[in-house]
């Protein structure tokens, strides 16, 4: 298979409601699609930089100067037998694992196709639907936080995480707990913590949540060693994990007992399926986290999740927990048992609006 042309794109997509974590607020998305042409095959794909390097060190902008400057020349025109071939040919950069994971996705769905299988199916999935929570941002007020808690219970999310911060945290928890004793629940720091607040964090404990996900530094595998130590709660690490390497080592010195995987995050599938097999010989279980993704990213998320040792509910909502209108057909919807079901057409399984895709284009190159 030869990548012969790459259409890159930048869309402005409103979420419907703002959503806060520790590192800032977002409501406009950016995000970067590719459409890789390969022998008659599209390949779409969505890279998960952000519009700031405030979540991860990569951004919208960097992502497309070093697609286009670097890895979309150091791979365009070549035979590539696999996926490894692409990988191989984009290690002399080092880094940009959101930009390179662009082009693995785009790639993966091309083979899906190709071979006349789902991407889920290509992959090795053995599920047909996945289970889903919802991430709910940090609020202004406790009031405004149940309405949305109540909201997606009512809409049939069986899990809920929140977001906390020094000064939203071991209080909104205790307020959930009186409220709802018995509900899946789990917090996500986004890094805001350092090992001092270890008292804090161990307070954590009282409140039977499924995890604790990033609390600490992205890269401080030590200290969240140090912390898990001293925690009951399962600590998650989510921007900790940039490769199998990481994932390998944070397992060595016991820094998490779960594993956050987004595709786009760690390089794409083939990295995404290291991660996954040699968690589940640690006997770490995985799930599916979300970057609030259009439809691509999510259909790209979905069908990764389907693999055996994601044993949790994944932050891959519905299409209308995010969008007035997603850009893909059919939508995600909320099926029975708070599940998505798993694109089973060929490739991505879903159909992009291109109609739509073209009105929200702020950006657009083609590299032929
Ligand atoms: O449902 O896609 C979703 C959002 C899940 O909380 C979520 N994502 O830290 O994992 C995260 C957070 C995030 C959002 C990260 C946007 C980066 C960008």
């Amino acid at each position: 298979m030869k990548i012969e042309a790459v259409e890159l794109r930048v869309l402005q997509m409103r979420l419907l409601r703002p959503f806060r974590t520790s590192f800032g607020v977002q409501q406009d998305r950016f995000p970067l699609l590719l459409r890789l042409q390969c022998e008659g095959i599209s390949g779409w794909s969505e890279c998960v930089a952000g519009e700031g390097p405030w979540y991860s060190s990569e951004t919208v902008d960097g992502a497309w100067g070093i697609l286009t400057q670097y890895l979309i020349p150091a791979v365009r025109g070549r035979e590539l037998a696999s996926v490894e071939d692409l990988e191989r040919l984009m290690r002399p950069v080092r880094g940009h694992r959101m930009a390179k994971a662009a082009l693995e996705m785009g790639l993966s769905g091309a083979f899906a196709e190709a071979a006349q299988k789902s991407l889920a199916s290509w992959l090795g999935g053995v599920r047909s639907s996945v289970e889903t929570g919802v991430s709910v941002g940090i609020q202004a007020n406790l009031e405004s936080l149940f309405q949305q808690i109540e909201e997606h219970l009512s809409q049939g999310y069986q899990r809920i995480k929140i977001k906390i911060e020094p000064g939203w945290d071991l209080d909104v928890l205790a307020a959930i707990r009186s409220r709802y004793p018995e509900m899946s629940l789990m917090a996500d720091a986004n890094s805001a913590y350092d090992l001092d607040d270890a008292p804090r964090l161990r307070e954590v404990d009282h409140y039977g949540l499924l995890m604790l996900e990033q609390p600490l530094t992205a890269g401080d595998l030590l200290d969240h060693a140090a912390l898990q130590a001293q925690m009951a709660t399962d600590i998650c690490l989510d921007e900790s994990i940039e490769d199998s390497r990481a994932a390998r080592q944070a397992i060595q010195v016991g820094a998490c007992r779960v594993i956050n995987i987004k595709p786009g995050r760690v390089g794409g599938f083939a990295e995404s399926r290291r991660i996954h097999d040699l968690a589940a010989d640690a006997g770490i279980p995985v799930w599916c986290g979300g970057m609030l993704e259009t439809g691509i990213g999510r259909a790209a998320n979905v069908a990764l999740a389907s693999l055996p040792n994601f044993k949790l509910p994944g932050d891959l909502s519905a299409s209308d927990r995010y969008w007035a209108e997603d850009i893909v057909d059919p939508p995600f919807e909320l099926a029975e048992g708070g599940t998505v079901a798993v694109p089973y057409r060929w490739g991505l399984g879903v159909r992009v609006k291109m109609d739509m895709v073209d009105r929200l284009t702020v950006r657009r190159e083609v590299i032929s």
